[in-house]
């Protein structure tokens, strides 16, 4: 709206500022007092703005307020400030494939529905170096940049299993990025090797590792780690591995595990840890920490499966609060498999900048009685970023531009459709890869349940 202020000034307000023109000058100010800015201090985070707008670092007692305020859309509003100063516009996605080489695991995790118990388990597998490449050489003809490769802690495998599997996957696609192995298995490697984290990640890297994944420190709090996964690594040990990765060169991603019996102070501690760690290598390197994925928890076949799942709304928080504690952290990635793709457009406007990839296969997360397959094609991802308003960018795991805006959406999906086709995938399967918007069961479950929220608020 433009109209004239008693002074005769032109005045013109929009939602995100004030813009007025001093009569008989040349000066424009930009003033405060918006409708977003009423918004912000009716919620009482009016000091949080001011910080936001400033690039100031935020506190403990911040991170608290941000989850406690009653209005998502403010948060949203905040985080959507810090995500456009991190990266205007571009929303990021990339081609990559999992490998989840194994589901043996002796960590006993209440909140994981993946493993297998290392003895007499039906369910248990594993994969062979020349397996794993087998996977990747199905997928060939697919232009993937990114290879993501994660497993159990499965204790029968010798060190030189991890040298093999990594030549072989990247024997199979040298020009693609392996991204392997969460903190958790690197614990187990380097117990293995009985050498320095530092000697196995020199290792490592001639064998064929680019990056490291986020996973495996769930929340930092030692009452979690106590009642949820106390066989595993504490966070003093999975940030010490971090940093011991970050000296080598190799960069890595953090995660969150939300949504289960984490009380909201662990997570805002959480984030303190993360950003300690990350102003410390920001002093030496570019920074060790590329990418932080606040991971939903699906507690379906899990030891804790009486506790209800997350809302799509409350992902929505997770992603903003990450965006607006994690200022020295490049990049936040909405995961699409955990969040679901409709939640994950909306995360595009709550500091979401990446909504990861095409994925192909996962286990970790998936309908047990569906398809392993779980994907979205490179013209999904890229509709699902233009719908939501962003400008797509297709990045490797290093986040180098690969291809720009609709540039390199080909016929990949078609060649794909083909593949499962001819393999004898059922109808179904082919049926989602066809829509715009792909989950399995219970992701279709998860975002019903946001709907019926939206719609009761
Ligand atoms: O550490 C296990 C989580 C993680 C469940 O770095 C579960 O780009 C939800 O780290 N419900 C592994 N989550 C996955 C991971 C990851 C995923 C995507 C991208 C990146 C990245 C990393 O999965 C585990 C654990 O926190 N997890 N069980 C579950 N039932």
């Amino acid at each position: 709206m433009n109209y004239f202020t008693e002074s005769g000034n032109v005045r013109r307000e929009r939602a995100f500022g004030v813009i007025e023109w001093r009569a008989g000058g040349d000066k424009m100010e930009l003033k405060s007092g918006t409708i977003w800015r009423r918004a912000v201090e009716a919620a009482g985070l009016g000091d949080i703005h001011d910080k936001v707008l400033c690039a100031e670092r935020l506190s403990f007692d911040d991170g608290m307020r941000l989850y406690a305020a009653s209005q998502l859309n403010v948060v949203g509003y905040l985080a959507n400030i810090a995500r456009e100063k991190h990266n205007g516009n571009v929303a990021y996605w990339v081609r990559n494939q999992h490998i989840n080489y194994t589901n043996v695991c002796n960590k006993g995790c209440l909140f994981c529905s993946f493993y297998a118990r290392p003895k007499d388990d039906a369910r248990a597998y594993c994969m062979t170096p020349e397996q794993a490449a087998q996977k990747v050489a199905n997928y060939l003809d697919a232009p993937i940049t990114e290879i993501h490769v994660v497993g159990g802690v499965n204790p029968k495998l010798p060190y030189e299993y991890y040298i093999e599997l990594l030549e072989a996957i990247k024997a199979a696609r040298p020009e693609a990025h392996i991204k392997a192995f969460t903190m958790v298995e690197i614990d187990q490697i380097v117990r293995r090797a009985k050498k320095s984290p530092e000697e196995v990640f020199e290792d490592l890297k001639a064998a064929g590792l680019d990056a490291l994944p986020g996973g495996g420190a769930e929340v930092m709090s030692e009452r979690v780690h106590e009642d949820l996964f106390a066989a595993k690594p504490n966070a003093a040990r999975w940030l010490e591995l971090a940093q011991a990765a970050h000296r080598c060169g190799l960069k890595s991603n953090a995660t969150l595990l939300y949504g289960h019996v984490e009380q909201t102070p662990e997570k805002v501690e959480h984030f303190m840890r993360l950003r300690e760690v990350q102003d410390d290598s920001l002093q030496n390197t570019s920074g060790g920490f590329l990418s932080f994925i606040p991971l939903s928890w699906h507690p379906e076949k899990t030891a804790l499966e009486h506790i209800a799942p997350p809302t799509g709304v409350e992902d929505l928080r997770e992603i903003a609060v990450a965006r607006l504690m994690l200022d020295n952290f490049p990049h936040i990635k909405s995961f699409w498999i955990m969040n679901t793709a409709p939640v994950t457009q909306c995360a595009l406007w709550h500091g979401a900048d990446d909504v990861d990839g095409t994925i192909m296969e996962y286990e970790i997360v998936r309908d047990p009685g569906s398809d392993r397959k779980q994907v979205l094609t490179s013209r999904q991802l890229v509709e699902m970023i233009v719908e939501a308003g962003r400008e797509p960018d297709e990045r490797d795991p290093l986040y180098n531009v690969v291809s720009r805006g609709l540039e390199s959406v080909s016929s990949v999906e078609s060649l794909l459709s083909q593949r499962f086709a001819n393999q004898g995938h059922n109808a179904a399967n082919l049926d989602i890869m066809a829509r715009a918007e792909v989950v399995t069961a219970a992701q279709e479950q998860k975002s019903k349940l946001s709907d019926e929220l939206a719609r009761r608020s």
